[in-house]
């Protein structure tokens, strides 16, 4: 990889299950043609997915699925790095450090942690509420500078920014403080029963998504409901 004065971007998807279109037109479409310009990262997050239970054969299968997805996708390891989260210990050591800066309030506010509790209220573990701690340190660890996600992200993001700007200010200045990469479209796909509702990989009603993996009389079938 070329490290020349480039720019650095980050970004990853959870291994919870087929990657749907709001992941693809959302995020992933967008992380193959920054590969040139930048230096990309692209990580498989599996550490964010046990935030919610897995059983571990299909998890270990998930995420190699979604490291073969990510080439399929454009995605060049000759060019980009791409690695599993968990291979990398340091996501979950600056996860500690930074959750000593973090405040239970602004944890406690984010919308996707008030779904997912909503969602797995017989779950309701730290990891929930930590998880946008741990997305801050993937991104941090690497000084990244920007970050393609689709819209749902933003307010992690902001998070990002403010423990990278909180860090700096009370130690020495050490983050680079990171920027979102939203594109205008397919940033927010919904759901297709529900149009207020994100459209969601681990959404158990399967008429609801519409996968990668879907055929064309499936994804037919689906948008005729
Ligand atoms: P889960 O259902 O397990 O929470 P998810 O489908 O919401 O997963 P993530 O792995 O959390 O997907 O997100 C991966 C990337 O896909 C992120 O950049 C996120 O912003 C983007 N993304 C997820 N859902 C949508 C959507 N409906 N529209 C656009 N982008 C999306
Ligand atoms: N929280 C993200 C996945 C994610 C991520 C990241 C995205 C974890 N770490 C770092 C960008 C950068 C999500 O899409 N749910």
């Amino acid at each position: 990889m070329d490290t020349q004065n480039k720019k650095v971007v980050f970004s990853g998807v959870q291994p919870t299950g087929k990657i749907t279109l709001g992941n693809y037109l959302g995020a992933i479409k967008n992380w193959a043609p920054l590969q040139d310009e930048y230096n990309c990262l692209y990580c498989v997050v599996d550490l964010h997915s046990i935030t919610v239970q897995q059983v571990p054969a299909e998890l270990r299968k998930n995420t190699m699925d979604l490291v073969a997805l990510y080439i399929a996708c454009g995605v060049d390891p000759n060019k980009s790095i791409l690695f599993i989260q968990s291979h990398v210990p340091q996501h979950a050591e600056l996860a500690w450090t930074l959750d000593t800066i973090s405040y239970i309030g602004e944890l406690n506010r984010m919308t996707q942690f008030k779904e997912k509790s909503r969602k797995h209220a017989d779950n309701l573990n730290m990891g929930l509420m930590n998880y946008p701690v741990l997305m801050a340190s993937d991104i941090l660890l690497f000084q990244t500078d920007l970050v393609p996600v689709g819209k749902d992200q933003i307010q992690h993001l902001e998070l990002a920014r403010d423990l990278a700007e909180r860090f700096n200010n009370r130690y020495s200045p050490t983050f680079v403080v990171p920027e979102g990469l939203v594109f205008k479209s397919g940033s927010s796909i919904k759901s297709l029963q529900d149009p207020l509702a994100k459209m969601s990989k681990s959404d158990p009603n399967e008429n609801a998504i519409i996968t990668l993996f879907d055929t064309p009389d499936e994804i037919r079938r689906k948008f005729k409901r």
